[in-house]
């Protein structure tokens, strides 16, 4: 590379970091977190690369306390994530989709400035497809409500009431993002100023700002819900979809949380898991799947709701609640929350 070409090199992640402890000095205390999810990111880039040759596709013989068969790669991932956060010695509680109840990374009860929610794998049911998958994240500040609480309780006790009970999303939530496992792998990322985007550069194994100040096009052309289950909406959203149909809107549809909200992200438009007949929460879970996605697009320039409710509002009440996610382009957005409005005063 001659001189010129290096010198225009992107930013990496670490000097990405740096810059942000001068501008934002209050986000510092951050850095070892968002350092080790961005190793445990190329650790699981790698296995999941290499699922296939490695025979680690397939299940692991177990299932989650969601009932769901447990990928032999959804327990590695998990895994690989406790072990990079516990070496930064600053999470307190972490929790996960594939652990029954959260975990504490710390020797000594209720330390650590910070909680976290992961879903290690999400997507992980396309990985013998070779779909794309995510590694999702949200971390809150343990607020001195962790830090009381009856001395006989065990520390997965009050760090649970710390974590449901006290912390909400929304208002506690001081970073997040996903890591997108496909044609590239990419690290989405937000401490509160914007969304930043770093692609992994494999000829360095540097995370590599490739998306800087990410804003979600205020309009999009695409929808992204999965159809199939059409019948079990209400009435309002069957008119929504129904309206994107004659704008002349395509359906895009993966399956896969990170892969269908990073693309809106991107693009623009709007991405639903919504509530149904049959799931009157809908799928996806608060803690480690809507809140981090709905800080993320609140952050650059969307809107993220339940339909009825913004999603950081939302408190809590169990570390797997469901809730319905509509997320996406503002505009696109709000012509749905509009149309719930028209049809509440029209009743
Ligand atoms: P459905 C993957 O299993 C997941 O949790 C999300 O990644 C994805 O958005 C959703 O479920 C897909 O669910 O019911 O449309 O297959």
């Amino acid at each position: 590379l001659g001189v010129r070409a290096v010198l225009s090199l992107p930013m990496t992640l670490g000097q990405w970091i740096l810059q942000q402890e001068r501008q934002h000095p209050e986000t510092a205390d951050l850095a070892p977190l968002i350092t080790a999810t961005a190793t445990a990111g190329k650790q699981i880039a790698s296995l999941v690369a290499r699922a296939g040759v490695s025979n680690l596709t397939g299940t692991q013989g177990s299932t989650n306390v969601q009932g769901e068969e447990q990928k032999k790669l959804d327990v590695l991932t998990n895994e690989v994530l406790k072990n990079a956060l516990r070496s930064t010695g600053k999470l307190g509680v972490l929790a996960s989709e594939e652990e029954d109840e959260p975990v504490s990374l710390m020797e000594e009860a209720y330390a650590g400035d910070f909680i976290a929610a992961f879903d290690p794998l999400d997507g992980s049911s396309n990985l013998d497809a070779a779909i794309a998958t995510g590694t999702i994240f949200g971390v809150m500040r343990s607020g001195e409500q962790c830090l009381t609480g009856p001395d006989d309780a065990s520390i997965n006790q009050r760090q649970m009431q710390c974590m449901v009970q006290t912390l909400q999303p929304g208002a506690n939530l001081v970073a997040a993002g996903y890591i997108l496992y496909s044609s590239s792998v990419i690290f989405m990322l937000s401490i509160g100023h914007g969304v930043q985007g770093f692609s992994l550069d494999p000829a360095i194994g540097e995370f590599v700002l490739t998306h800087p100040n990410v804003r979600i096009p205020t309009r999009g052309k695409i929808y992204s819900f999965n159809e199939a289950n059409s019948d079990n909406w209400d009435p309002v959203l069957q008119d929504y979809i129904r309206s994107m149909k004659k704008r002349g809107y395509s359906s895009r549809y993966i399956g896969s949380l990170v892969g269908d909200v990073h693309r809106t992200l991107i693009y623009g438009g709007v991405f639903g898991y919504p509530a149904d007949k049959k799931n009157p929460n809908g799928k996806l879970r608060l803690l480690y799947e809507c809140a981090p996605m709905a800080f993320l697009m609140e952050q650059a320039g969307g809107i993220a709701t339940t339909g009825k409710q913004r999603i950081l509002d939302i408190v809590p009440q169990g570390v797997h609640q469901r809730e319905p996610l509509i997320c996406g382009s503002s505009a696109d957005v709000q012509d749905l929350l509009t149309m719930y409005e028209r049809s509440v005063t029209m009743r």
